[in-house]
């Protein structure tokens, strides 16, 4: 038997690697598989009908298999059909459908999967993945070709066809697949089940994570998608029921989500391609599939009331947002910012400031702050306004709080005329005119970032896409050195004229000529004994462990019973990342030694207290150099965060200025013989600290103002 895999390529290797891998990994005794990869021209594509129609034209097998580059199978695939087909030739066999946002291998295979979307045995006309085609039907005579008019919806009517020939699709089972063992999936009465012999039959339908550069079909956004939609249903013939279920459930899936705003000629234009699509519906399937608004949608869409259906799915769409986005409570609020506040005019000289989410007052927006308030040449002129919720922080200066999210946070957001913020705003902000927005960042990267990271692990699937919009509106964004300035040109798409490579304001407090004597006033607030050495423990968060967006988990790595040996000389701060959602537990004769600071305002300021730094992969570490002490990385999952979760900008082991210890023993001998480490490292930190910390000088919150708004 041979079998001809065709594979159309426009998106590039990122994703083509796993999908060869796949083929390559099948197992295939006794069957001949032709790979055709037909690649499209990046410049002028031809579209992805024309490249399987040329597929067909070369393929010279038994069978056709349509396989998308940015999709992979699973290793027994390809022999299970084989398998099942050979039972029952003439008939159609198809792989069951996963969606998954993750590459082939890696360490989080396993993992994984309870991530993924099982489509199960489910598969309409929308596609031809993953279906072993008989050559019968794609050669010869009436040969099935797909439409080379259409770029979006080609598999629809090549679908119905081919159904209507072959007398329907026979779905094997892949639910128990988990792609790290062959699954126990029992295909029936196959040579396979009747051995005894057990596989696998998954087809990996890969979201992309990057809509900006490597856009799938899908996301690709087009006013003249749905003309095409309707154009398409005309086209199709054959398979009339999948068609009409297919054209009921796209039109309301988009139908009962999203905007639907009046008066846009786009849109109104889409309400009536959708309208055209219906005429291939009967009104006695919408009325017995559906219930609801759905149904009456699609019932007065169908009738051509394009007016009544828009009207009917917006207030459907309101009902169920009330639950969602802010949560109900919050709702009312975002709609008065929206009607009221965002009419009323921007006050230029109203400066907003945001540190990490209002989680503090800290990091470069309050160095930035500070030097404003005691710097202007023209008191009352300005006027600033902190977002905050944390009862211990003590702003200094003429200044209004609000809390994250309450009535008069939208006030602000929509009327300042400046926002400084060390991370992203929120999606739903979009800026005024006038407005200028300072993107201050928060650390240099060791870890990629955004379009710098291949899977994207984190609660948010939709990230790079989010992160690119919006970090669209920022007018300038700062960096500590020339390699942040490479990395955020890279890793955020963001132009380079834009970024402020003048230091980090935040450091300024490192150089400070006060530094010893405000050191020694946080010690005494900390109650942390005069006598005792200071390691401070600030390890960043993980992306693959969550309850959910900016809710991470994370328990204890360092062992503090080990630690407390070291309880005459050292008293150990502990400092999660501002993600962590738990709460660290010490009890009573572990805060002898130990303090969660967790909560504490400013890193920057346990920086002064501290003696020794132990972080992992967190950018704490290039701030912390500026002081020149020592530094250890305790990386008890360095594999897997360099190899799957993140990766680095640099190789860890030869470029950071101190140990890579791996248990808590290490740690434990390093703290034991500091000395030693400070030995063994002093010149990789010297040269450290000449490429990271070469523009912090205490001045860089002077440099940035200045640059962002003149002189005040
Ligand atoms: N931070 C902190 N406490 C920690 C970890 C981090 O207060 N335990 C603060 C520090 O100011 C640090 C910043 O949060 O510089 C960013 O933390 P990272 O651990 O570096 O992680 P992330 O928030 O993902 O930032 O480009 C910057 C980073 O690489 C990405």
């Amino acid at each position: 038997m041979k079998i001809s895999i065709i594979v159309p390529n426009l998106s590039g290797e990122i994703y083509l690697q796993d999908c060869k891998a796949s083929i390559d990994a099948q197992s295939v005794d006794g069957i001949e598989l032709e790979v055709i990869i037909e690649e499209d021209d990046k410049n002028s594509p031809k579209g992805v009908a024309a490249m399987r129609n040329q597929g067909l034209q070369a393929a010279s097998g038994d069978f056709v298999f349509f396989l998308d580059s940015d999709d992979y199978i699973s290793d027994n695939a390809i022999k299970a059909l084989a398998q099942a087909a050979s039972q029952d030739p003439g008939k159609l066999y198809a792989l069951s459908f996963r969606k998954t946002r993750y590459k082939r291998d890696g360490e989080l295979a396993e993992e994984k999967s309870g991530k993924e979307q099982e489509t199960g045995n489910e598969r309409g006309v929308e596609s031809v993945l993953g279906i072993l085609i008989p050559a019968e039907y794609v050669q010869g005579k009436d040969a099935l070709r797909f439409d080379e008019s259409l770029k979006y919806y080609s598999d629809i009517p090549f679908m119905t066809a081919l159904l209507a020939r072959a007398g329907g699709l026979n779905v094997l089972d892949g639910s128990r697949d988990d792609r790290t063992s062959i699954g126990n999936t029992d295909i029936g009465n196959t040579a396979a089940g009747d051995s005894g012999e057990t596989v696998n039959c998954v087809y990996y339908k890969r979201s992309r994570n990057d809509a900006i550069r490597y856009p799938a079909l899908s996301q690709i956004k087009d006013k003249d998608r749905y003309a095409e939609f309707a154009r398409m249903c005309g086209l199709a013939e054959g398979a009339k029921e999948p068609l009409q279920h297919y054209i009921c459930e796209y039109i309301s899936g988009r139908l009962t989500k999203g905007k639907h705003p009046e008066g846009l000629e786009w849109y109104e234009k889409t309400l009536q391609n959708a309208a055209e699509a219906l005429k291939y519906v009967d009104d006695a399937l919408i009325k017995t599939e559906y219930n609801g608004a759905p149904r009456k949608v699609l019932l007065r869409l169908k009738k051509g009331k394009t007016g009544a259906a828009r009207r009917l799915a917006k207030l459907y769409v309101m009902n169920r947002k009330k639950k969602g986005l802010f949560g109900s409570a919050s709702q009312w609020k975002w709609n008065i910012y929206k009607r009221i506040f965002r009419k009323l005019p921007v006050k230029k000289d109203l400066f907003l400031f945001e540190s990490f989410l209002g989680k503090s007052y800290g990091d470069s927006c309050r160095a930035i702050y500070e030097y404003m308030i005691a710097n202007e040449q023209q008191p009352k002129k300005r006027k600033f306004v902190w977002i905050i919720d944390n009862k211990d922080a003590q702003i200094p200066g003429r200044h209004k709080e609000v809390k994250p999210l309450s009535l008069r946070y939208f006030y602000y957001v929509a009327r300042c005329g400046a926002w400084i913020n060390n991370m992203r705003q929120p999606a739903w902000y979009e800026k005024r005119e006038g407005v200028r927005f300072l993107e201050t960042w928060h650390g240099t990267p060791l870890k990629k970032l955004v379009f710098d990271m291949d899977d994207v692990h984190s609660a948010s699937p939709e990230y790079k896409m989010t992160f690119y919009k919006q970090s669209r509106i920022w007018d300038w964004l700062v960096s500590d050195n020339r390699f942040s300035t490479d990395a955020f040109e890279s890793a955020f798409l963001f132009p380079r004229k834009k970024i402020l490579e003048l230091g980090y304001p935040r450091n300024d407090l490192l150089y400070g000529s006060d530094r010893d004597e405000r050191a020694a006033k946080i010690r005494e607030k900390l109650g942390i004994p005069k006598d005792k050495k200071v390691v401070l423990y600030a390890p960043t968060w993980r992306d693959d462990d969550y309850y959910g967006p900016g809710q991470y988990k994370f328990e204890l790595p360092l062992d503090l019973n080990m630690m407390e040996q070291l309880k005459d000389e050292y008293f150990f701060i502990l400092r999660t990342h501002y993600f962590i959602a738990d709460h660290l537990q010490l009890d009573d004769a572990k805060k002898q030694f130990v303090a969660d600071c967790s909560r504490y305002n400013d890193i920057g300021e346990l920086y002064l207290i501290s003696d020794v730094l132990i972080t992992d992969y967190s950018s704490v570490f290039f701030d912390y150099a500026n002081l020149g002490r020592p530094i250890l990385f305790y990386v008890y999952d360095f594999e897997k965060y360099r190899d799957t979760l993140r990766g680095f900008y640099f190789d860890m082991e030869s470029g950071v200025p101190g140990p890579l210890l791996f248990t808590n023993e290490e740690v434990l001998g390093a703290l034991k013989d500091i000395g030693a480490v400070e030995r063994e490292y002093a010149d990789k930190y010297k040269a450290f600290r000449e490429k990271f910390c070469g523009l912090d000088d205490g001045h860089a919150a002077e440099r940035v103002v200045k640059a962002a708004f003149g002189d005040l």
